[in-house]
């Protein structure tokens, strides 16, 4: 790896009136995404300097206006005069679109994911920023303001020589932001993931604004075996251990870490030079076939297949693992329509050798946990077995006869998915008001009886056996798994109608977790939706209000006056309210208020654990993430 980097080796490429005119072309979006993602930018350049292996800490914090501070201990951007530009080096990295060593080769760049774009974005997009290096004795400073310089690099001072580093404070432009306000768990569920993937590396979060002053550190010795124990808490590990593979091969470092759970669900995520691969490539294939021929290997060399029966498959074998496969390459081509898949051929057999020869030595050294490993992808194996078998009867059912649909399924007349909607609706009573109150050309109603089945806990072949599952998958005709095709979606719009209360938001995340797990790309794609019922009703004068909060309520009194006219109702289930009131307040597509389900790429790990969390034995954790289950839907006026 080459480290001798100067100021030549920053291309230059082109200016930054652009990025502010289409922000959203380097930065996704200019919603609350795009405004943490400007922090992700300056932080990823430190964490470059410390896979470089010059920096052991950086120090995020967030101050009172919401600025951002990020400070490093790395080598210090360099300061002199770079000789194409003929303007400092830091100039150039901050004024120049593109600037930056990510595109001169030389090191493992964490940027260069989606939106790896650099710091003279977040400058462009900055009502201020400054600049502040310290290098060589001297302490170094400039100042921008939307992308323009507003002061030259100078001196300001002296350090002490052995002192080094960077510091950059930036107020994001509040004229280019929707939302401006930066939110600490955002940064904190990505920062620990970066300490996690960089071994060893300290990240300090501190939030100082007044009342919600609080500071964390991520620093993790273990590395990504640290992130898969954090990922399976909450969980029961099938055996003590965390099994590690470390090596390089071919110039591509490699490193997984996984553990089993006692679930049915696999949970791998992948990364190329820390940024995440949601969907995966080269380096999660190499992996992948590697634990299938390293386990089918054992298997046999143990007698623990017998020679009459099949190989296991790399699904049984996965079932309910937890993995992290991180790999770092010199040059990694992203593939896909979102650039999002890692297409370096070579890294397949990098990564597949290292993950075979220590997979395989653990094994040999670990006999217990091997055994429990693979009595469990035993009993996976016939699990599926019997699940295809249902399946395939499900299936032939569907294909043959057309009034497969299940039977307690009012549908809606139109044929066309585009402008239809189907509500899963907890409890035939509601079910029978919905069906009522509802527009019948466009909306269906599916109602499904009581709680429906637990995914998280329940083996293959009983989900296939479960009548609501079974009504849920045929109603929405898409298939699940690999049977999966969003083109024979039934409806645009899948919208789970429960109780307002702890039960109605316990149903509605048992039908989450179903759909996230059979079909993820319904809730990728944004076709998932929570209806919002309304808490009260108040009367006053022969006049009706509705309120979705307390708060709502509150403001409609002061509005009213609150007199001993008002008669306040709190609606304890969808029940309470007669087909009407169910067509008001929650079905009308011009009144009603839908919550958009959403899965955020940038907490992928994090979205997962929290499903788990919930579905799992714990109950504190279950009622947090009721209270908590806004952050996971947006509000959209429908
Ligand atoms: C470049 O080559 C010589 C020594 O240091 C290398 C460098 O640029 N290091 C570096 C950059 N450390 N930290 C940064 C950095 C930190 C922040 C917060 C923001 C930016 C844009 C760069």
């Amino acid at each position: 790896m080459s480290t001798d980097y100067n100021a030549d080796q920053i291309q230059i490429l082109t200016g930054l009136e652009g990025v502010r005119r289409r922000p959203g072309m380097y930065i996704g979006s200019i919603s609350a995404r795009g405004l943490h993602h400007l922090v992700y930018e300056i932080v990823d350049n430190s964490v470059d300097e410390a896979l470089a292996g010059f920096c052991r800490e950086i120090d995020v914090t967030i101050c009172q206006d919401n600025s951002v501070v990020v400070v490093d201990d790395g080598r210090g951007i360099p300061v002199d005069i770079q000789k194409k530009a003929g303007i400092s080096a830091l100039e150039v990295v901050f004024t120049i679109l593109h600037a930056g060593g990510k595109f001169g080769g030389g090191g493992y760049k964490v940027s260069g994911g989606l939106h790896g774009v650099g710091s003279s974005v977040v400058n462009a997009l900055s009502e201020k920023l400054e600049v502040e290096v310290r290098r060589s004795g001297k302490i170094y400073e400039a100042k921008f303001s939307r992308g323009k310089v507003t002061q030259h690099v100078k001196v300001i001072g002296e350090c002490n020589p052995a002192e080094h580093g960077t510091r950059v404070h930036f107020l994001p432009d509040s004229t280019i932001f929707e939302e401006t306000v930066i939110d600490f768990d955002t940064l904190k569920v990505r920062l620990r993931e970066t300490a996690f993937l960089t071994k060893n590396l300290k990240i300090v979060l501190k939030d100082e604004r007044q009342g919600q002053e609080r500071e964390e550190t991520f620093h993790y010795e273990g590395g990504i075996q640290e992130f898969v124990t954090y990922l399976n808490r909450g969980k029961t590990p099938l055996y003590d251990q965390v099994i590690y593979c470390e090596g390089v091969k071919d110039n591509v470092l490699v490193e997984a870490a996984m553990q089993h759970n006692d679930t049915y669900n696999e949970n791998i995520f992948s990364f190329v030079n820390n940024i995440n691969t949601p969907e995966g490539g080269t380096h999660l294939t190499g992996f992948k076939n590697a634990v299938t021929k390293t386990f089918n290997d054992y298997a046999r060399t143990n007698k623990l297949l017998k020679d009459s029966e099949e190989n296991l498959s790399g699904e049984d074998i996965r079932e309910g693992m937890t993995a992290i496969i991180s790999v770092k390459v010199q040059d990694p081509q992203f593939e896909g329509q979102t650039k999002q898949k890692l297409g370096n051929t070579e890294v397949i057999g990098a990564v597949s050798s290292v993950v075979s020869e220590q997979l395989t030595y653990f094994l040999e050294q670990n006999p217990t946990a091997a055994r429990a490993i693979l009595e469990k992808s035993i009993l996976a194996q016939r699990a599926r077995a019997a699940a295809r078998k249902a399946r395939d009867i499900t299936r032939r059912k569907s294909a043959l006869d057309s009034t497969a649909l299940p039977g307690k399924l009012a549908d809606c007349s139109s044929k066309n998915p585009d402008e239809c909607e189907i509500f899963i609706v907890e409890g035939d009573s509601a079910g029978g008001s919905a069906k009522e109150a509802r527009s019948r050309a466009t909306q269906a109603i599916l109602p499904l009886r009581g709680k429906i089945l637990n995914v998280e806990k329940a083996r293959m072949d009983h989900v296939y056996e479960n009548a609501e599952i079974k009504s849920m998958i045929t109603a929405f005709g898409t298939g699940i798994h690999e049977d999966f095709d969003i083109s024979k979606l039934r409806y645009n719009k899948i919208i789970i109608m429960t109780d307002a209360d702890v039960d109605g938001a316990h149903i509605a995340t048992l039908m989450l977790t179903f759909i996230y797990r059979f079909m993820p790309e319904l809730i990728k794609q944004g076709h998932v939706y929570l209806a919002q019922p309304p808490l009260y009703k108040l009367e006053k004068n022969q006049k009706i209000w509705y309120a979705y909060s307390d708060e709502e309520l509150n403001n409609i009194l002061k509005d009213v006056g609150r007199d001993q006219n008002n008669k306040i109702q709190r609606y304890k289930g969808l029940g309470e309210m007669d087909a009407e009131q169910l067509w008001e307040t929650t079905m009308d597509p011009d009144r009603r208020i839908l919550l958009r389900v959403n899965m955020d790429d940038d907490a992928l790990s994090e979205l997962d654990v929290t499903f788990t969390t919930l579905m799992g034995d714990q109950v504190e954790p279950r009622r947090e993430f009721i209270e908590q289950n806004a952050k996971y839907v947006t509000n959209l006026d429908v």
